[in-house]
Order: structure tokens, then sequence, then C-alpha cells
């Protein structure tokens, strides 16, 4: 392959053709290992580029996703992380065949072939994130609580310096995946196509009724209507807030306007802490 011509000359500066590759990569893999929880690996590759991305403190410009320090006790022991080893190690193989790329920018760049492959909108992404010894793991308890309200959805992601909007956008993820009982202790999907990105994360928020599911579990929510899908406390905080509700039902009637503002806004959030050396952005071609 091409890459390893240019880095047998000696010098190797990947184009943005070695980043399709590692995409289409990903994308197969995708398809390949269809076997895995409700058809796809794609939501918790999406979840591993949050929790990578997530830990960014904007006023000691610590954490983010340049680093990759997950790979490493204590960060990837922290009880927000359980079960994203699955992702980690579904993305062995790829770095194995394409050492050249950081695992920091691999988790980034699998968290935008992981939407996009499950028809969300492109999200342009820029390589330049370098892997980090352990002595740069965050400190437990950056990630937001789901047991928890407006107040510390507001505390944990305006330190990253995300705003109500952002904040409502982002959450929109939760279109996509699970809550596994062995891993957060909540348990069940949040929509009826947990494997492709739509905006019906709010249409449900807005149009279900939601009660307290009985169980011994965390506390969460139910749709009374069907009992099959979940909301989290900080899921529903978002229909109890003012401010946080216009947003839901902004993006619950225009699936395009929340398909723009996400993709800016995990754009963003995939960038946080990261000292690029280019401000040019590439675009990645879906695979058919
Ligand atoms: Zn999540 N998330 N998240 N999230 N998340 C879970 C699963 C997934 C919160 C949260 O506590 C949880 C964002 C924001 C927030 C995804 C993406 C994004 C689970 C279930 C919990 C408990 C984990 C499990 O048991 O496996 C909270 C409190 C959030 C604050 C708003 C943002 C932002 C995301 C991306 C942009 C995804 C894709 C999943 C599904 C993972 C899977 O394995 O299916």
């Amino acid at each position: 392959n091409g890459a390893e011509q240019v880095k047998a000359a000696g010098v190797f500066t990947p184009k943005q053709e070695y980043y399709q590759k590692v995409y289409d990569k990903i994308a197969q893999l995708l398809v390949e290992h269809d076997n895995y929880d409700d058809g796809s690996y794609g939501p918790v590759l999406v979840r591993l580029a949050w929790h990578a991305s997530g830990t960014y403190d904007a006023e000691t410009k610590t954490g983010g996703s340049n680093g990759a320090t997950m790979r490493f006790p204590p960060e990837g022991d922290h009880g927000a992380n359980a079960g994203l080893h699955a992702a980690r190690d579904f993305l062995d193989p790829v770095k194995k065949e394409f050492p050249w790329i950081t695992y920091s920018d691999l988790w980034t760049l699998a968290g935008v072939a992981a939407i996009q492959e499950m028809q969300g909108p492109k999200i342009p992404w820029r390589p330049g994130r370098n892997d980090r010894d352990v002595s740069y793991c965050t400190p437990d308890g950056r990630l937001p609580d789901a047991s928890k309200e407006q107040k510390h959805l507001r505390a944990i992601f305006n330190r990253m310096g995300f705003n109500d909007q952002e904040i409502v956008a982002l959450s929109g993820a939760h279109a996509l995946g699970r809550c596994h009982t062995d891993r957060s202790g909540f348990s069940g999907p949040w929509t009826f196509s947990p494997t492709t990105l739509t905006n019906d994360y709010y249409k449900l928020l807005m149009e279900e009724k939601w009660a307290y599911k009985k169980w011994d579990g965390p506390k969460q929510f139910e749709d009374v209507s069907t009992k099959s899908l979940m909301m989290l406390p900080t899921d529903m905080a978002l229909i109890k807030d003012k401010s946080f509700k216009s947003y839901v039902e902004k993006y619950a009637k225009d699936n395009d306007a929340f398909f723009k503002d996400f993709s800016n806004v995990v754009m963003k959030l995939f960038e946080l802490g990261v000292p690029f050396e280019t401000e040019e952005r590439m675009t990645f071609k879906p695979s058919e």
C-alpha cells in the first residue's frame, strides 16, 4: 500500500487517501462483525470517541482526545469507561494494518466512521493527535453522571466549553446504542433503531409518556406505551429545563437542523485540547 512506500522513502506525511483507507477498513469491519449487540459495533465506537474527548477541561487545558490515555489503568478502569474495551479491541486489527496512525487519531476517526456508516451526517475531521503516556491520564469524575440533572450537565459540559444548544445536540447521540446492566447498571435502548442515527431521540422525548421503571436497578425511565425504551435522568432533564427543551423541540421537528448542529458539535468535541498543525479538515466518503 502507498503508505508503506512513502514511509520507506523516509518522509511520511499521511494524506487524506491514507486516512480514507483507515475509514474504509473500519466500515468493512462494521459490516463483518454484525453479530454484536443490536447488530453493530457502531454505537460503542461512538461512545469510545466521546469518552476519550469528553475529559477535556478548558481551564487547565488537560484531557481530551489527544493522548488516548484510556489505554492505561487508571483511566481505562474508571466506572464511566466500563465496556469500552470492546471498542478498543475492535480497533486493534485496524491499528495493526495501519501502524502509522496514532491511537488517539484512530479512536476519533472511528467515531466519525461509525456515525457516517450509521446514516448520520458527514463529520469533518483532521489528524494531529499524539499518543501520550500514563502520566497524562485524567482524574475520575470528568464525564457526566447519568443519575443527575441539568445543573450537573451544565457544570460538566460548560467545563469542556459547550453551551445549552450544544449539550442538547450532543445528546442526540443517544438515538444510538443502549445501556448495559453490566457496564453502567442501566438497561435498554433509547430508540427503536439503535444502529441508525435519526432525530428519534428528541421525538420520543417529546411525544412519549415516560414513567419511572419499576425495578431493582438505578433510577431510569421507560416509555409507558411499550416499556421497551429507556431514558436516563440526564435525558429527562432536557425536557424539564426550559432552555434545553427549546432545542429538543427544534431537533424533534427538523432532522436537517439536528444533523447540521450534530456534525458541528461532534467535530468540536473530537478536537478538544488537540494542538493541530493543520487548519484543513477532511471529509470521508461513506461506503456504498
Ligand atoms: Zn452517552 N451513555 N451519555 N453519550 N452514549 C451511554 C451510552 C451511550 C451519558 C451516559 O451516562 C451514558 C453522550 C452523553 C451522555 C453514547 C454517546 C454519547 C450509557 C450506557 C450511559 C449510562 C452505557 C452502557 O451501559 O453501555 C450521559 C449522562 C451523557 C450526558 C449528556 C454523548 C455526548 C455522546 C456522543 C456524542 C452512545 C453512542 C452510547 C451507546 C453505547 C453502546 O454501547 O451502545
